[in-house]
């Protein structure tokens, strides 16, 4: 399998590849600046219960919103040309890093089902680690001990690195991160055992990467879900923008300001038409798919490869390159591996 996409900083294969392309991904990154976190809401989901909303009372005061989106068909993945267009607006990709998005392909999701209104929050894998005694693969040193971050310039394996201490400040209605793959499960194993509430039949899980970018999409056909042209996606995201490009200024980022230069409380940005926030941006999100290629012709409710090395990783996030924010963008990276851009939101679905 080729390198997944992430421009000059294709995440590789493995863990030591993978640890080695972040790194370099990162070298020659100046200082970091103080995160001036804007956000102040309080617990959000908790208040503003939009009427296609399922809110699950997770305990201790914490609660997690789930937004019904509707059974539908989509076209997933890019066509060759829309891949060309995008190496054409930043010559720093390459139509080898992106062809793992084709062939353009009709999806249909032949159930409702109920998607994360937010990603998974400092504050409710907390409320699960206090409720469970959950140690994450950084804690317990699962081959290796910590996580990846961006610290003081260059990206470096930190051991003492954890969600507890992704090395920037986080209130717990930021996104979790510095989590593995693993991890997000048995959070979703928590949910499944928490929720007495949930309609008989039905599961938590992390999305399948078509569950995913059909809630990404929203209905929409184009690069992101403001259109094609980076340069309007103002409001709707915490990318790697002109605020990280003080600290980073050998980063390619969006030509407008967010006011992040780590991650945002969730919800700081406008929803998608299906009532979502942070697809684009904010943290990448671990999908339950094995990551592979994609199968050609039409295909209703597909589970993504059946084995693999790595789990689908989608959205981009406040981190680095703009092209990595589109809803068809597919990275993968080890289900052991934890870093500081990397979170999750889960699904509630029928079926097992
Ligand atoms: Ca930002
Ligand atoms: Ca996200």
């Amino acid at each position: 399998m080729e390198p997944l996409g992430h421009g000059r900083a294709a995440w590789g294969r493995g863990l030591v590849s993978a640890a080695l392309a972040f790194l370099a991904a990162l070298a020659g990154c100046s200082d970091t600046g103080e995160q001036t976190p804007k956000g102040t809401q309080t617990r959000r989901g908790a208040g503003e219960q939009a009427p296609n909303e399922r809110v699950v009372d997770l305990g201790g005061g914490v609660k997690m919103g789930l937004v019904l989106i509707p059974a539908g068909t989509f076209t997933m993945g890019s066509t060759g040309a829309d891949i060309k267009a995008v190496v054409a607006k930043w010559p720093d990709t390459k139509e080898e890093f992106l062809a793992n998005e084709k062939p353009a392909h009709k999806v249909t999701i032949s159930k409702s089902f109920h998607m994360g209104k937010y990603e998974v929050t400092v504050g409710q894998f907390r409320r699960f680690v206090e409720a469970t005694g959950y140690k994450t693969d950084a804690e317990k040193g699962t081959l290796f001990k910590g996580a990846f971050v961006v610290a003081d310039g260059p990206g470096k394996l930190a051991g003492d690195a954890s969600w507890r201490n992704p090395y920037f400040k986080q209130s717990d209605e930021h996104p979790v991160v510095c989590v593995s793959w693993d991890d997000a499960r048995a959070l979703v194993d928590w949910l499944n055992a928490t929720d007495k509430a949930k309609p008989a039949g039905s599961t938590y899980r992390l999305p399948t990467e078509a569950e995913w970018e059909y809630g990404c999409r929203a209905g929409t056909t184009t690069w992101y879900q403001w259109g094609d042209d980076p340069d309007k996606g103002k409001g709707w995201c915490n990318a790697g923008d002109l605020t990280a490009k003080k600290t980073f200024p050998d980063w390619t980022v969006f030509n407008w300001d967010d006011g992040y230069l780590y991650t945002a409380p969730v919800g700081s940005f406008k929803a998608n038409a299906f009532g979502l926030h942070d697809m684009h941006g904010n943290v990448l999100e671990w999908c339950g798919d094995w990551y592979g290629p994609y199968k050609e012709g039409d295909q209703t409710d597909p589970t993504g490869s059946g084995e693999g090395e790595f789990r689908v990783v989608r959205g981009g996030s406040w981190y680095l390159y703009p092209w990595n924010l589109r809803s068809a963008l597919r990275l993968g990276d080890h289900p052991v591996n934890r870093y500081s851009v990397i979170g999750f939101r889960v699904v509630l679905a029928p079926g097992p």
